[in-house]
């Protein structure tokens, strides 16, 4: 990703802290730019919590850069990697965003997370696949949840925790956000990791690398790897019980065009996957 739009301008998620005016041509950071001064925000919901980094000033807090460092992956899945400020501070790879700090992200650098984009053939009355008029090309659908902080909807997708494989945190988050395991009985919930697994195993990787959320800043910023499963019959991601759980308020089965908005850069990802499959866009 060469340019971010969605984490410049307006208040920070939710805070009352306007971010600093960045205008396109000033992103890069290689475009010099000495009076830029934005404010500085980190949210105090992340103050002692596991998943969260401590201020970078604590004594004893020397994180490895560009590192895999036990169960934290430092590591940025661009192939640039990162640099650092001259405070030592991880400098978002694509650039600036009008705010410095981590806002509400809970590692300095990149925070990694994994997103299922879960398709099937939309299908005409007779049973067959529908064809888009205006492309003549069949079109699919994508199961897409409303996030609950901001109401936007978008993929069931979520943070990769310390040490967890990306191919379970995929599995997990589908499970969590749009099956609603975690309300479920033990029972239950086995039932619907053996269904979810049994159509996760074919998965093929969509894209990896800088997410444009929302909540990125200059020194924190989301990433992602997402993956598509699609049921080219319909028949087992149909049988799936969607019910909207965890941080999502709702979850759909989305008809996937071009109009299709989505939080984030879910978009790009959404019109590769129909790139992939000669799908209707
Ligand atoms: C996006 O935020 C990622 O693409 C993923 O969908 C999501 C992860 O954050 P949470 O859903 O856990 O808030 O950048
Ligand atoms: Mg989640
Ligand atoms: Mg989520």
């Amino acid at each position: 990703m060469k340019m971010h739009f969605k984490c410049r301008g307006g208040k920070y998620p939710g805070s009352e802290v306007e971010r600093a005016a960045v205008p396109d041509d000033k992103v890069p950071w290689s475009v010099m730019w000495p009076e830029y001064a934005p404010p500085v925000y980190s949210s105090p919901v992340l103050a002692g919590k596991p998943w969260a980094d401590p201020e970078l000033s604590e004594a004893g807090f020397s994180p490895r850069w560009n590192q895999l460092e036990g169960g934290v992956d430092r590591r940025s899945r661009q192939p640039e990697g990162y640099s650092l400020d001259a405070a030592g501070a991880p400098l978002n790879p694509v650039g600036r965003t009008g705010l410095r700090g981590r806002g509400l992200l809970g590692r300095w650098g990149p925070n990694h997370a994994a997103d299922p984009l879960v398709t099937r053939w939309r299908r005409g009355a007779d049973g067959g696949r529908w064809l888009h008029p205006a492309s003549g090309r069949p079109q699919l659908q994508l199961v897409t949840i409303q996030r609950r902080d901001c109401g936007q909807w978008a993929l069931p997708g979520g943070m990769v925790d310390a040490g967890e494989r990306v191919s379970a945190a995929v599995q997990r988050e589908f499970r969590e956000e749009a099956l609603n395991a975690l309300e479920a009985s033990p029972e239950r919930r086995r039932e619907l990791e053996r269904q979810v697994a049994a159509v996760f195993a074919a998965g093929k990787p969509v894209y990896q690398g800088y997410v444009d959320d929302p909540r990125n800043t200059d020194n924190a910023w989301m990433e992602t790897e997402a993956f598509n499963f699609h049921d080219e019959t319909g028949e087992a991601v149909g049988a799936f019980p969607l019910q909207a759980g965890d941080d999502a308020g709702a979850v759909r089965w989305t008809d996937v065009s071009a109009e299709t908005e989505l939080y984030a850069s879910h978009a790009a990802m959404v019109r590769a996957v129909a790139q992939m499959h000669g799908a209707h866009w």
